[in-house]
């Protein structure tokens, strides 16, 4: 028993001192405060899920991207601001939230079945309504037919699938009548103040109320009032970190003394992790050396729900390479979900879902856990790596007409073995090139869906 102590108590102060070596104070000009990556349990988790869901949810589900007999195509979220909804018109969307089949284990159960690791739900997006009961404001789902809290059956939910739980939270809030898009006098100045100790007050509620979520994604911080007040941003940081040590947030969270998002005025993160990427992935590189995740949408740029879903719909094969793309760079993939207003997921998503989910339980080998493996992008696919392992999987998405795949790997080496991942006894014949490269033969073998080789490496 005592043993076990002194080694608890070691790793503890391990940790807080991993943590503490990471996390600085920002210099002069607010620059960001995690400088190299975290090397936490907390991080490491998030980086080894590296598949994501993401969730939003809001009154913006109930007119679904129309209002007064007129479709708007843009964003569904971001009705009020696009249709020119006055604050008091919009607020009386609360008394049609009423999302009777709301069922967050059934929501669990397709997020687990799809494979992912961890799920973002915005507890308050840019309308200001909160999906939970808070003390600091009526325009909650306490005022709606609804009633009950919406977050604590969706925690407890999805943590009973294993998957870890963020809230979303916008900074930006076109409700709150403190709030302020620019600072143009001392008043504002004032109710932006008084805006900003009601978000502390918010995220003090939220983490306290929902003690297991692993971290917070904010989002809304580009307006000139936040830029104005680059120094709550901070505060903002170090509040959280305090309220819940280890908390993982997004580089949304702060704003240099230059005005610059997402980065800093030396192009650093923010925040524990860059998640800039929305709708894109990054360019092809080798290596990025921050953590880092992409959020996409499944219709262009929808993010809640829109009644009518118009241009290009991602198909499970787009999703499974986005994945792909992602681990083989390093990064989390987090894919969007917009429920409907009656508590339910559309159909499209939920095959969605299914699909990825299938491809997923025969593959997720070459995902979870994996990383950059070092290498040159390959026409075939994406190399991914368990870090220290000397195997490499291919993950491979375009066939040649020859059925001959050229591999490039690293210097010096051969290659062991190999076989498909779902067969190890399926061997391919390969054959050396030149140098370090290889052709990797698959003969007549017949491939329905991208698959998973796996090459067991051998140092000259
Ligand atoms: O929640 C989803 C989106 O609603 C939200 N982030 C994801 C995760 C988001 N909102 N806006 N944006 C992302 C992009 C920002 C666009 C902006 Fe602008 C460009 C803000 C200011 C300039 C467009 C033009 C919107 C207002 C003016």
């Amino acid at each position: 028993m005592k043993k076990y102590i002194i080694s608890l108590l070691i790793c503890l102060s391990a940790n807080v001192f991993s943590f503490a070596q990471t996390v600085s104070a920002p210099d002069s000009l607010m620059g960001a405060t995690v400088l190299s990556k975290r090397t936490d349990a907390a991080m490491q988790k998030w980086r080894e899920n590296r598949f994501g869901q993401f969730i939003h949810w809001g009154l913006y589900a109930v007119p679904g991207g129309q209002w007064k007999g007129k479709n708007y195509p843009t964003s569904a979220e971001w009705l009020k601001n696009d249709a020119g909804i006055s604050a008091a018109e919009y607020a009386e969307l609360v008394h049609q939230f009423n999302p009777q089949k709301y069922n967050p284990a059934e929501w669990a159960r397709i997020a687990k079945n799809m494979g992912v690791k961890y799920v973002i739900l915005t507890t308050k997006h840019h309308e200001g309504f909160c999906l939970w009961p808070s003390k600091f404001t009526d325009f909650s789902i306490a005022s709606t037919p609804y009633k009950k809290d919406l977050l604590m059956p969706f925690v407890k939910a999805y943590q009973k699938e294993g998957i870890d739980v963020y809230f979303y939270y916008s900074i930006l809030d076109w409700h709150n009548p403190d709030y302020r898009s620019v600072i143009n006098n001392e008043e504002d100045q004032k109710a932006y103040e008084r805006y900003f100790t009601y978000v502390k007050n918010q995220l003090k509620e939220l983490i306290t109320t929902y003690p297991d979520i692993k971290g917070l994604w904010f989002d809304g911080q580009w307006e000139a009032s936040y830029k104005k007040n680059y120094k709550m941003g901070y505060e903002l940081e170090q509040y959280c970190r305090a309220l819940k040590p280890g908390i993982i947030l997004n580089n949304r969270i702060r704003v240099d003394a230059q005005g610059h998002v997402d980065h800093d005025y030396k192009g650093r993160h923010f925040g524990d992790f860059d998640g800039s990427f929305e709708r894109r992935l990054p360019s092809n590189v080798k290596t990025l050396d921050f953590d880092w995740e992409a959020c996409m949408t499944v219709p262009e740029n929808q993010w809640g729900y829109h009644k009518i879903w118009e241009g290009h719909v991602k198909t499970p094969y787009e999703i499974q390479e986005m994945l792909a793309t992602c681990t083989s760079m390093g990064g989390n993939f987090v894919l969007n979900f917009g429920p409907q207003p009656d508590g339910t997921i559309r159909a499209y998503e939920q095959d969605l879902a299914r699909n990825v989910g299938a491809w997923m339980k025969i593959n997720s080998a070459a995902i979870y856990g994996c990383d950059n493996a070092g290498l040159d992008k390959q026409d075939w696919g994406y190399f991914t790596q368990k870090p220290g392992d000397d195997k490499l999987y291919m993950i491979v998405f375009n066939i040649p007409i020859s059925k001959t795949l050229k591999l490039k790997l690293p210097e010096k080496t051969t290659i062991a073995d190999n076989s498909l991942l779902t067969d190890s006894h399926k061997k391919f014949r390969i054959e050396k090139a030149y140098g370090n490269e290889y052709y990797l033969h698959l003969g007549d073998g017949k491939f329905a869906q991208p698959f998973v080789i796996t090459l067991q490496l051998k140092k000259d």
